[in-house]
């Protein structure tokens, strides 16, 4: 396998882009080398520039759960394309969209559309501010909701990746409101309201996808969501990642928990630029024009988007293949664990329907700081020694494997052959 025109194409970028890379998950930075550069995907195969074929575990950090191109998300944003591209006015589209996703969370009765997980997740934030009129947000150690000021404090994704506390450039007024727990530990919940009168609201990844995969232990969803109504703060489940890949009405169906306010994206934009937050009308009617939370976007609602959506949306519900997203997690968690037994190394699995991932511990892994305890030197070569045998993961040992309901027996075995390559190599690093 040769990398040879990707490593043109990544110093030809460094002029250009930062580290020739628009995000910084992507740069490859905590399992060394170069970024790979990708020139196509079709269902579960995405190939590089190079010509190298893998089977697709990123699908975009998610989005792209059909698979690559589906056909008929293909036809739907062909389509849409005909009519224009963007308006700065309202379409069919975006209520066909709307009814969709509220049909699948029965706690919205009203989403609004915007641009990214980000932008879902910092509309959400100022919403329960405003809802409640009080300033703090509870976030957990480990999680990630995006990179906006205020909740990139103890954040996991790239900022675990590269071992960053928080980012440079964040004021600290920016993060005074922000208060830290412990996933998995509805004490340190508590011990913040017992010291705060000004908590609007607590966010939680409901299944945790940004330290890799991190479950809810005993009930933790459904003992926070009674805490909070006993203290008259929101919860804010952001579902980025957890939001139809999980089940079709996201975590919150899996873990019957309702959440206040939910905020989506990746699955809902099918590989399009969608993220979305909602809530009951009591809550979504403070927000404008209605109310008096302001929160706009040129391209909110684009309708190639909501296009790309709807089809995706639409066929994940025909298809509606979480059952076949557990048995091939489970399929692939045993070939991990199995592996890692043969060839004596240290493994952990965490997995939770169509997300899942190995740590490289001997430890269970509950929470941020257990994941931590992870070795990423072991993970490198891992990393490498699956792309060399066809399979691309994520380049970090503190992001979640996605499943999509392409995957096929024949990838299966190529995942198979993969991990016992890697494992040895493990084993012999
Ligand atoms: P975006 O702004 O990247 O669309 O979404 C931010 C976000 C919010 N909430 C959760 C739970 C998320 O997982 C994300 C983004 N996830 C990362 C992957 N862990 C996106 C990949 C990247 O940053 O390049």
């Amino acid at each position: 396998m040769n990398f040879k025109k990707s490593n043109k194409l990544y110093k030809k970028g460094l002029k250009n882009l930062v580290g020739a890379v628009n995000s910084p998950v992507r740069a490859f930075s905590s399992v060394g080398g170069n970024p790979l550069f990708i020139k196509k995907a079709k269902g579960t195969k995405i190939t590089d520039v190079d010509g190298n074929d893998y089977v697709d575990l990123v699908l975009s950090y998610g989005p792209m759960i059909l698979g690559h191109r589906h056909k008929k998300v293909q036809k739907a944003v062909t389509k849409a394309l005909e009519n224009g591209y963007s308006f700065g006015a309202s379409t069919e589209n975006e209520i066909k969209l709307a009814k969709i996703v509220c049909d699948a969370f029965p706690e919205m009765d009203k989403v609004r559309f915007v641009n990214s997980g980000t932008e879902a997740v910092l509309s959400g934030i100022r919403l329960a501010r405003a809802f409640t009129g009080k300033d703090k947000i509870i976030k957990f150690s480990g999680c990630y909701h995006g990179h906006q000021d205020a909740l990139l404090v103890a954040a996991g994704s790239g900022l675990a990746t590269l071992s960053l506390p928080g980012s440079k450039g964040v004021p600290e007024g920016a993060v005074k409101n922000t208060l830290i727990a412990e996933y998995n530990n509805l004490e340190s919940v508590k011990k913040h309201f017992a010291e705060h009168n000004d908590i609007a609201g607590v966010i939680i990844e409901p299944i945790g996808g940004n330290m890799g995969v991190v479950i809810p232990q005993n009930n933790f969803l459904k003992e926070l969501k009674k805490y909070l109504e006993t203290k008259g703060a929101l919860l804010i489940a952001d579902e980025v990642m957890t939001g139809f890949r999980s089940k079709f009405g996201g975590a919150q169906e899996l873990l019957c928990v309702t959440a206040d306010i939910t905020c989506l994206g990746k699955v809902i934009g099918g590989g399009f630029p969608v993220g979305a937050y909602g809530a009951r009308n009591e809550i979504m009617e403070n927000v404008a024009p209605l109310g008096g939370m302001y929160q706009a976007g040129t391209l909110s609602g684009n309708p190639i988007a909501m296009a790309g959506g709807i089809a995706t949306l639409t066929e994940l519900r025909k298809q509606n293949p979480y059952d076949k997203f557990e048995e091939i997690g489970a399929i692939i968690e045993v070939i991990l664990l199995e592996t890692a037994k043969k060839y004596n190394v240290d493994l952990t699995v965490n997995r939770f329907g169509s997300m899942l991932n190995p740590f490289f511990t001997k430890t269970k892994v509950t929470n941020f700081e257990e994941a931590q305890t992870s070795d990423t030197e072991k993970f490198a070569v891992f990393f490498w020694e699956m792309i060399k045998n066809g399979v691309f993961l994520p380049p970090s040992q503190f992001e979640a494997w996605f499943l999509s309901s392409a995957l096929t027996e024949k990838d299966i075995k190529i995942i198979a052959n993969a991990v016992d390559k890697a494992m040895n190599a493990v084993a012999n690093s």
